[in-house]
């Protein structure tokens, strides 16, 4: 379907209504359909934006397992490599970790995650998948009922509706899907980390050959590689800088300074494809369901980028909704769906532990300086020698790291 012929709203109806086309839609919709439930993928953006947003790298070992077991890992296996090295490069001096050797012995596979879009979308329009770009859902109706309905809006402003017997809030934080709740039916849990990050995108090999966690008096600064030609950098930045703030010569010193480059090697220097800022902030909506409206993904709960779980949880999610939505649909059986909220939010939380672990590992706590920012100052650093020293908080490490 061309994103012309998509920009008139196209109005009509299906089992469910799937909002979203990133990861956690895009996975639904082809399990989906692989299990015989009529559905349809609304998606704001035309294919090209959808194809080329560059976020998440790092796919965790359960993620690869969800996607083989449905015929959706053959891009990843093509093109994506696995990881399994972190160096901590600290005011104590520098170590590495072979996770993989380490707690479940898994490692990361990195692929980009506009690759993994781009094969989930390929693979689900090649299945004969029903999908509508440049389509915004503006508000979900009636999911008190079992006959809930989306109205949406099309590039050139027309409007349409779709019914379905269920809608998948796949839409991500701003979406309309958690826009459409009512007043407290759900809970909304929220916690700003305080700390901000400039997220660089970098036309560069990478420098190391391991993910680079750098602590700094100056602020965190960190280096993943995407491809073997392009590197991901934060680096940390005053909430409210705006991503244009800094030249590129001001990062690649930054980076640089904060990375100890001068004792452990030079960073490979490029242009600068892509630069945001990222406030560290993590919310969870519990329980992931009121009546006909099912949420997941990032629209369930945004978790900080610090630990690199989103994506791994979006599909996580994804595939557990897929199947209780074709046990109910197809087998007349709705346990799964009852299931659905509690068994993610056991995975949520721990991820959400996770990172909020992560984010006081590797920064200073923002606010005034003060004997309490030096004891919270102290007890990142036992935590980091915890991290090089003990066995089992190695193992601890790794299997958080690399699990979802
Ligand atoms: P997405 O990917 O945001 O997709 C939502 C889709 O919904 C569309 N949409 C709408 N469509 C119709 N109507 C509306 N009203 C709509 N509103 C929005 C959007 O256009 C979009 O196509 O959500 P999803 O599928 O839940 O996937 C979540 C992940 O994208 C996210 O959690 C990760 O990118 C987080 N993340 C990482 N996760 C990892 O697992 N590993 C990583 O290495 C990793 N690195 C990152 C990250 C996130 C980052 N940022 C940008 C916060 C690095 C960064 C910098």
């Amino acid at each position: 379907m061309t994103d012309s012929e998509s920009s008139r709203a196209a109005r009509g109806t299906a089992d469910v209504v799937v909002l979203g086309a990133g990861p956690a839609g895009l996975v639904l919709g082809n399990l989906l359909l692989a299990g015989g439930v009529d559905c349809v993928v609304l998606e704001r953006a035309t294919s090209e934006q959808v194809k080329s947003r560059s976020r998440a790298g790092f796919l965790a070992a359960n993620t690869v397992r969800i996607l083989d077991r449905h015929g959706l890992a053959e891009g990843l296996h093509r093109r994506g490599r696995t990881h399994s090295t972190c160096e901590f490069r600290t005011e104590d001096g520098r170590f590495r970790l072979d996770y993989a050797t380490l707690g479940r012995r898994e490692p990361h596979t990195v692929h980009p995650q506009h690759e993994l879009v781009t094969d989930l979308l390929t693979h689900y329009l090649d299945a004969g998948g029903r999908l509508h770009f440049a389509t915004e859902a503006v508000a979900v109706h009636g999911a008190d009922g079992d006959r809930p309905s989306v109205t949406v809006r099309g590039a050139d402003g027309r409007t349409g509706t779709w019914q379905g017997r269920y809608v998948a809030g796949c839409d991500g934080r701003h979406g309309a899907a958690r826009r459409s709740l009512p007043a407290g039916s759900v809970r909304h849990h929220r916690l700003d980390h305080g700390v901000s990050w400039l997220a660089l995108l970098a036309e560069a090999p990478p420098s190391l050959d391991a993910v680079g966690y750098a602590v700094h008096e100056r602020g965190f600064a960190g280096h993943m590689a995407r491809t073997p030609e392009v590197t991901r950098y934060y680096l940390q930045c005053e909430r409210g800088t705006p991503p244009g703030a800094w030249s590129e010569d001001r990062i690649w010193d930054e980076l640089a300074l904060r990375m100890r480059a001068s004792d452990y090697g030079p960073l490979r220097r490029g242009p600068l494809l892509h630069r945001a800022v990222v406030d560290l902030e993590s919310d969870v909506l519990e329980p992931l369901r009121h009546g006909s409206l099912l949420l997941a993904g990032d629209a369930a709960s945004l978790i900080s980028p610090s630990a690199a779980k989103g994506a791994n949880l979006a599909v996580l999610e994804a595939e557990l909704l897929a199947r209780a939505l074709i046990d109910d649909l197809r087998h007349g059986s709705p346990d799964a769906l009852a299931d659905y909220s509690a068994r993610c939010l056991e995975h949520i939380w721990r991820a959400q532990e996770f990172s909020r672990w992560m984010v006081g590992l590797l920064h200073r706590v923002p606010g005034p300086a003060g004997d309490e920012a030096a004891f919270h100052d102290s007890l990142r650093r036992s935590r980091l020698a915890s991290l090089r020293t003990s066995c089992s908080c190695q193992d601890w490490f790794a299997e958080n790291y690399v699990g979802v």
